[in-house]
């Protein structure tokens, strides 16, 4: 999900580009103003942390991106694209680590894990939102 700030600076084609150039295929998408109620559900785990509210508001104040990437090993890969929480130790080279400085608009959130990816899809998308498809380069990326 491409946070407040990443749409905001401009930053969608951008991130969108490095997932697509790093070979994952793009099966949801969209542009949509969160609840307060949604970034509640997703952010659920950090409810006890003093940045919970703040966060909440934040992911809530304008619009953000969500989408879908389908790949082998997709899920580690990406955290590994979006770079460390903090974008000053984040490495250049992520997303995070090329174009941000707080810890508090880090540009984009990522799934931490394969259970934590397919409950925040079903939490964020219906069914017929997702597409099933095979890019035509799928043998040029896979063995
Ligand atoms: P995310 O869930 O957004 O992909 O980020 P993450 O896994 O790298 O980091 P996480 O520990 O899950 O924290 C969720 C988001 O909360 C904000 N945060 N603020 N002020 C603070 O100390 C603090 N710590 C975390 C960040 O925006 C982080 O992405
Ligand atoms: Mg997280």
């Amino acid at each position: 999900m491409i946070k407040p700030d990443g749409v905001q600076r401009g930053l969608v084609g951008e991130v969108i580009s490095r997932f697509e150039a790093k070979g994952f295929t793009l099966v949801g998408m969209k542009l949509m103003q969160v609840s307060k109620e949604l970034a509640e559900k997703h952010y659920d785990v950090h409810k006890e942390r003093p940045f919970f509210k703040g966060l909440v508001e934040f992911i809530s104040s304008s619009p953000v991106v969500a989408m879908v990437w389908e790949g082998d090993g997709v899920v580690a890969s990406a955290r590994k694209l979006i770079g460390a929480t903090n974008p000053l130790t984040a490495e250049p080279g992520t997303i995070r680590g090329d174009y941000g400085v707080s810890v508090g608009r880090n540009l984009i959130h990522g799934s931490d894990a394969i259970e934590t990816a397919q409950t925040e899809i079903n939490l964020w998308f219906s069914s017929e939102e997702l597409a099933s498809w095979q890019p035509t380069m799928t043998p040029w990326l896979y063995e």
